[in-house]
């Protein structure tokens, strides 16, 4: 017999999973964000959580509870968005799991069984944060990392990641692949596979790192190509976008979402962490890379463009927010998924257009506070200037 207390606790998640979002009033002008987050663990079906039989499950417990759903993949398929949602369980692991939605902004639903995907490495214990990438070739490839314990260091914490691939054509059947070779780098994270061949040889995003956390003298986001994807093998990695001291990304940053096609760049949302006494913060930011060649940055806009705000500060991992995945249109809107603090999924619009005003109009960093003073006092002259003029002439 089904427990009594299920209707209630359906009904109540029924109000959730139908709940409108709706633009908050945070201003830009470059995006806008969504009062609500697009999911929470609260979204994730009570069969995954309960054991529905009042026999075996007399106080209605969660059996197998989530912890958290953060770092998404994305991709807009048959006319619906789709996250490819990385659920954490009570237990740490990780795992990955579609939800849909039919507007990307509200409506997430979470599909009856998580993904399962093909288990061919013994040694890994984690997965987690897919890239989607929609390529050329036909197939939806999914990249994320594959975490195992490092068994030559005695330090229980010790670990290695990996990329980890698999491709599908409904994220319903998953073909595993082996895992990405990166001949110079012994980590990778954060590593993202670009949609169209580069020479005609498939290209990723990579993320150099000596260590587990450390990236050491891993200089950044990395690009390397490779001949098949069967077997992907990187031996050249090229750093793109640098750490560079005292910025957002001095201590670490990554790809994230698979790059945008603009009108005049690839479009490319990243992360960067920097240190600090309450621990690493990591924040996003925006470059473009030539369209033609998508290793060549153009676009370098000066300092953050997403941080947490508000209650997106509070929550497992706080001070975080990362990006695996984005949704472009043809007509030129774009979504952003993102977590906020390893605890949940937000969305922001924006248009390709913005992004691109965004790209090539900020300026730059100029490295130095001095420098930074005259940028902005060459802002403040223009506008004063503009406002003495039109009040002048009304
Ligand atoms: C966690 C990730 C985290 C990584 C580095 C992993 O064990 O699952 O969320 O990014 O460690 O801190
Ligand atoms: C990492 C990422 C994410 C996570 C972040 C903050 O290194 O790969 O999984 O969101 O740390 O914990």
């Amino acid at each position: 017999m089904i427990h009594k207390n299920y209707g209630k606790e359906l009904e109540k998640q029924e109000a959730l999973l139908s709940r409108k979002n709706q633009k908050s009033d945070f201003y830009n002008g470059i995006y806008d964000r969504y009062v609500y987050p697009v999911l929470t663990r609260e979204h994730t079906p009570l069969h995954w959580r309960y054991d529905l039989n009042q026999e075996t499950n007399p106080y209605f417990m969660e059996r197998l509870g989530i912890n958290a759903v953060m770092n998404s993949g994305a991709v807009f398929m048959n006319g619906k968005y789709y996250l490819v949602v990385r659920v954490e369980g009570n237990d740490r692991k990780s795992f990955f799991a579609v939800a849909e939605s039919g507007n990307g902004t509200e409506g997430f639903r979470f599909w009856d069984y998580p993904v399962v995907l093909p288990d061919t490495c013994p040694e890994e214990t984690n997965v987690y944060d897919m890239r989607l990438t929609q390529h050329q070739d036909g197939y939806i490839y999914g990249v994320f990392c594959s975490e195992s314990k490092d068994r030559d260091n005695p330090d229980l914490s010790a670990a290695v990641a990996q990329a980890g691939i698999v491709r599908t054509k409904d994220l319903k059947d998953w073909e595993r692949l082996d895992n990405l070779k990166t001949l110079r780098s012994p980590q990778q994270r954060n590593v993202v596979l670009h949609p169209e061949f580069v020479d005609g040889k498939y290209a990723f995003y990579t993320r150099p790192m000596d260590g587990f956390i450390e990236t050491g003298s891993g200089g950044g986001i990395g690009f390397g190509l490779c001949e098949h994807i069967e077997h992907a093998v990187i031996d050249e990695e090229k750093i793109i976008s640098r750490r560079i001291y005292h910025t957002l990304a001095e201590s670490k940053n990554g790809a994230g979402a698979v790059p945008i096609k603009g009108k005049k760049c690839w479009i490319h949302i990243a992360h960067g962490v920097r240190n600090t006494a309450a621990g690493l913060r990591y924040v996003l930011y925006v470059f473009g890379t030539d369209l033609n060649d998508p290793s060549h940055v153009i676009a370098e806009p000066s300092g953050v463009f997403l941080v947490p705000l508000g209650k997106e500060r509070v929550g497992d991992v706080s001070n975080v927010v990362f990006t695996n995945g984005a949704v472009a249109r043809e007509n030129g809107d774009v979504y952003i998924y993102y977590a906020s603090c390893d605890t949940r999924m937000h969305v922001a619009a924006t248009t390709i257009d913005q992004l691109e005003d965004y790209l090539f109009h900020t300026p730059k960093d100029p490295l130095r506070s001095p420098d930074c003073v005259k940028q902005r006092c060459g802002l403040i002259r223009k506008n004063l200037e503009l406002l003495e003029k039109s009040e002048n002439n009304p």
